[in-house]
């Protein structure tokens, strides 16, 4: 039977697989329920080092399916950022995993922004990404106003939502906003290795980086140095810091438990 979000757990790594590629990945409520569900899942799950998050086809994501959205009946487009897109991106945000997105093709509008709301991106060399939103008289959503001026700053920002043109993944890289960028026939195995060198590494020392990273943005440098003492103090007393400083020690690589 078919089904339109894939899941599979194995070596650390939890894929979540966007399954429409005849519409690009286009996004309809069901799915972006699932999405919620299955973070929620890789967040509570001990088996769960690193979510990579991707897509079938050439697309990764067309954003919102306007198929779904179209036609005699009105929409109310505030209800579905809200129960649809949102509780997404909080769940990426919140979850205690680091989240890869690898972007396998165009990425467009909620689909773009769904990627940018992840830790880490990779991406096909064919990959784009493009804010879709003003072409169809739409706002950025799934965080794109949030994320957008912090990895551009405020003008690239509005160049790239008010003229919806495609940056390519190329671009994307030399912003910092992609990390790697890998071959079309090599993706999906260059994809799951990056995401499982990250499962291997200090998985609560990387939940606190991201947490202390997140508030921090939004904090004056007095109060950030406050938080990351409370922070230190808290990764400190994990097993993995002792482990790290004992492979250090000895001269051998650290084998970390995510503790
Ligand atoms: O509630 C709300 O609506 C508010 C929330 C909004 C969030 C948003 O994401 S708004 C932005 C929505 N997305 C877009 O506007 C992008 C629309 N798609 C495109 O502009 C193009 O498809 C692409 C640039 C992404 C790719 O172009 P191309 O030429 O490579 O592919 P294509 O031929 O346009 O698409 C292939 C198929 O996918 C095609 O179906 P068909 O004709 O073969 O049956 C196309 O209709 C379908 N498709 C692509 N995007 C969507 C879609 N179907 C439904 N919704 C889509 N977003």
């Amino acid at each position: 039977e078919h089904q339109d979000v894939l899941f599979e757990i194995s070596q650390g790594v939890a894929t979540i697989t966007l399954n429409r590629p005849e519409k690009l990945n286009a996004l309809t409520m069901d799915m972006l329920h699932q999405l919620a569900l299955l973070i929620a899942k890789c967040a509570e799950h001990d088996d769960v080092r690193a979510v990579l998050l991707t897509g079938v086809g050439r697309g990764f994501s067309a954003g919102q399916d306007l198929a779904a959205v179209q036609g005699n009946q009105p929409v109310n487009f505030e209800q579905v950022v809200r129960e649809g897109y949102n509780p997404v991106v909080q769940g990426i945000a919140a979850c205690p995993k680091p989240v890869i997105a690898a972007v396998n093709g165009v990425a467009a509008g909620a689909g773009a922004n769904l990627a940018l709301a992840c830790d880490l991106l990779v991406a096909a060399e064919s990959a784009v990404f493009i804010q879709a939103f003003t072409a169809i008289g739409l706002v950025p959503d799934s965080g794109g106003t949030w994320f957008l001026p912090r990895i551009f700053g405020l003008h690239k920002a509005k160049e790239l939502a008010f003229l919806g043109e495609r940056l390519t993944a190329a671009e994307a890289k030399q912003w910092g906003m992609v990390a790697r960028i890998f071959t079309h026939e090599n993706f999906a195995a260059e994809s799951f290795q990056f995401a499982h060198q990250i499962a291997t590494l200090p998985t609560a020392a990387l939940a606190m980086t991201k947490a202390a990273m997140h508030q921090a943005l939004s904090l004056p440098l007095a109060e950030a140095l406050d938080a990351e003492a409370k922070w230190q103090g808290k990764a400190g007393l994990t097993t993995d810091h002792a482990e790290g400083v004992a492979a250090f020690l000895e001269k051998r690589k650290p084998h970390f438990q995510g503790k």
